[in-house]
């Protein structure tokens, strides 16, 4: 069993399972987009490096601290320099940057790829709740696109909302995010989404959610008193379920 594998494990089977945070968590919520599969896999690969420099370092520690004492070695031997160590620990960290900075690299622009999403998605934060618009469907040719408010219902997590997010799995979709009045952030964890909601600039970012169920998340940036009080809940549904909804709520608007 590799030391990766074992990270895995902690992550997936052991501490946690689920969509929406639970208390005391410490691993990541269980993954619903490529992009967050790859983020815990890259964050696995790295906790490798991390624990053998960790333990590499401690050993060193401890070792000069036993062995390099006057107790010990009242005589110290007196040179300055050494060749051999001088390439060995250039050569060694330089190539471990390199082992990290490559995936990394690999795995930050494809978070940034947006690949013919076939649904856009506008966010807008507000003092204190999210708006959404879908922004390919609207009543008339023209007219106004669906959108809805989504406010906080009173529930002991403080996690669910009136109106949920319906977006379909399987599909490229394009979210764009910006903010009717301070900074708020967007953030889905099982998505690995996390992007701000600047006022006066729309940020865009990628999803293709994999598996159909319910994403809970919250606003992640002090926006104001009730900045706890936003969160964001996202429903995952078939394809097929996802026409069905956009087009019942359209009949609801044009009945309005
Ligand atoms: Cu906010």
């Amino acid at each position: 069993m590799s030391l990766n594998s074992i990270f895995s494990y902690l992550n997936h089977s052991f501490i946690t399972s689920c969509d929406a945070a639970e208390p005391w968590q410490l691993g990541f919520q269980d993954p619903a987009t490529p992009a967050m599969e790859g983020m815990i896999d890259f964050h696995n690969y790295i906790m490798v490096f991390i624990t053998v420099i960790a333990v590499f370092v401690l050993w060193m520690m401890v070792k000069i601290l036993v062995s390099f004492n006057e107790d010990v070695n009242p005589t110290s031997v007196k040179f300055t320099h050494s060749s051999l160590l001088e390439i060995v620990w250039t050569i060694l960290p330089a190539l471990v940057l390199m082992l990290i900075a490559v995936p990394s690299f690999g795995l930050l622009y494809s978070l940034d790829e947006l690949i013919d999403p076939t649904v856009t998605l506008k966010i807008v934060g507000h003092q204190w709740y999210w708006s959404y618009e879908y922004s390919d469907y609207a009543t008339l040719e023209g007219g106004e696109s669906l959108n809805f408010d989504s406010y906080m219902i009173a529930t002991d997590d403080l996690l669910e909302v009136d109106n949920r997010v319906i977006l379909p799995v399987n599909t490229h979709i394009r979210v764009l995010i910006t903010a009717a009045d301070v900074l708020h952030c967007w953030t889905v964890p099982s998505f690995g989404l996390k992007v701000d909601a600047c006022p006066g600039r729309l940020s865009q970012a990628s999803l293709f959610i994999k598996r159909e169920g319910t994403y809970y998340g919250q606003c992640s940036e002090i926006c104001g008193v009730n900045h706890g009080f936003m969160p964001i809940v996202v429903k995952g549904v078939s394809v097929d379920n996802f026409v069905t909804w956009i087009a019942a709520k359209l009949d609801n608007l044009i009945l309005d």
